[in-house]
């Protein structure tokens, strides 16, 4: 199964309010102010708009133009750099002992089961260690609902 950013969520839930006539798409306006409320860049909304032949965007055109939006991008990056900075080990997965060790890091001391309380809120398939995949998630996931 491809991996699903699970923020796509909350975009498709904003999506449909901001589809006040429940047309399904969104009008220039529309468009612009949703992207201009999470942060993506909104330069290129109106050259998407018309070459649509100004038939206003549907949900999966929003969607797709937040995951090729710069600011996702640069998301990504900062997140992954952020990851890759607590597997000190580089097998591509946060293991509890690396988790602990990056917070004692920053002068926090957590407990074993605070270590794991986090660890399962980031732990979508249970293997009890973080994925790149379900780091990005989880952060991506929080920054759209900080904007929310
Ligand atoms: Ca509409
Ligand atoms: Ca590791
Ligand atoms: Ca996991």
């Amino acid at each position: 199964m491809p991996f699903k950013f699970s923020f796509e969520e909350i975009l498709r839930e904003e999506f449909r309010k901001a589809d006040t006539d429940g047309n399904k798409t969104l009008d220039l306006d529309e468009f612009t102010k949703i992207l201009d409320k999470y942060g993506v860049e909104s330069h290129k909304a109106k050259e998407i708009f018309q070459s649509n032949g100004n038939n206003g965007i549907s949900e999966e055109e929003f969607i797709n133009y937040v995951h090729h939006s710069e600011k996702l991008d640069s998301l990504i990056e900062e997140y992954t750099r952020m990851f890759k900075s607590i597997d000190k080990d580089n097998s591509g997965e946060i293991t509890p002992e690396e988790f602990k060790q990056d917070w004692q890091q920053r002068g926090i001391n957590l407990s074993d089961g605070s270590i794991d309380a986090l660890i399962r809120s980031f732990d979508v398939d249970g293997d009890k260690t973080i994925s790149l995949d379900e780091y990005l998630n989880a952060l991506t996931l929080r920054y759209f609902r900080s904007r929310h």
